[in-house]
């Protein structure tokens, strides 16, 4: 049996957890629910997950059953069993802390609403279209501004701040065509991440 299981779907909150997962090298297993179905609303599954949403942890690695819902948890979660990609304290921890916060809060509501309002919302609704658009425009700039400063979201190393980025930028701004056109920064970073062999392995999952 997988030391790891991941309740997962095939999301940018998805590739999420499967990153952490492969940079850490873990031995786990993927359930994927079907979101469109409301499988998340099964009342098993209900039981791990507060909010009836993916991704959600379960592991026995600390002895007892272990849940954690949602990908910075997950990747907070992960950093600290294994010790690596999170300072354990110091500026450089709240500095990925920070950012890891930021991208899954700030950076995470205009996209969802974004695509809430294009995908699953009736009817035309254009003007919250291109506010939200427009929200997410200036703080995916501000990401690339921040880049333009230091090598990774936190500072010089790679951290899992940038783990819970990469799929903001490879598959959530792909849904503002031309957004990342003049955010070189922002591209560059996420060339350098996308080639890293364990974010190739995760973000080749689900695919199928
Ligand atoms: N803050 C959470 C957000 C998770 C989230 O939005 N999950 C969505 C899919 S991307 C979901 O499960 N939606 C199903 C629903 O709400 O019914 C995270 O970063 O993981």
């Amino acid at each position: 049996m997988s030391e790891f299981i991941l309740y997962v779907s095939s999301t940018a909150n998805g590739y999420k957890s499967i990153i952490p997962l492969e940079e850490f090298g873990c031995d786990y297993q993927m359930k994927t629910l079907d979101l469109p179905k409301g499988e998340q609303y099964q009342p098993e599954f209900m039981k791990i997950s507060p909010l009836g949403r993916i991704p959600v942890l379960e592991t026995k690695t600390d002895g007892s059953k272990r849940t954690v819902y949602g990908s910075e948890a997950i990747a907070i979660y992960l950093a600290e069993h294994y010790q690596k990609y999170l300072e354990p304290s110091g500026d450089v921890r709240y500095k990925t802390l920070e950012m890891t916060s930021l991208i899954t809060s700030d950076l995470a509501l205009p996209m969802a609403v974004q695509f809430q309002v294009s995908m699953l919302v009736e009817g035309e609704h254009p003007a919250v279209i291109e506010y939200f658009s427009g929200q997410a425009t200036r703080l995916f700039g501000n990401l690339n501004t921040i880049l333009q400063q230091r090598a990774y979201m936190a500072g010089d190393d790679y951290t899992i701040a940038d783990m819970l980025a990469y799929p903001a930028v490879a598959i959530s701004a792909l849904r503002i065509p031309g957004m990342l056109d003049e955010m070189h920064a922002l591209t560059q970073w996420a060339e350098k991440v996308g080639s890293r062999p364990a974010v190739k392995t995760a973000m080749a999952q689900l695919t199928n």
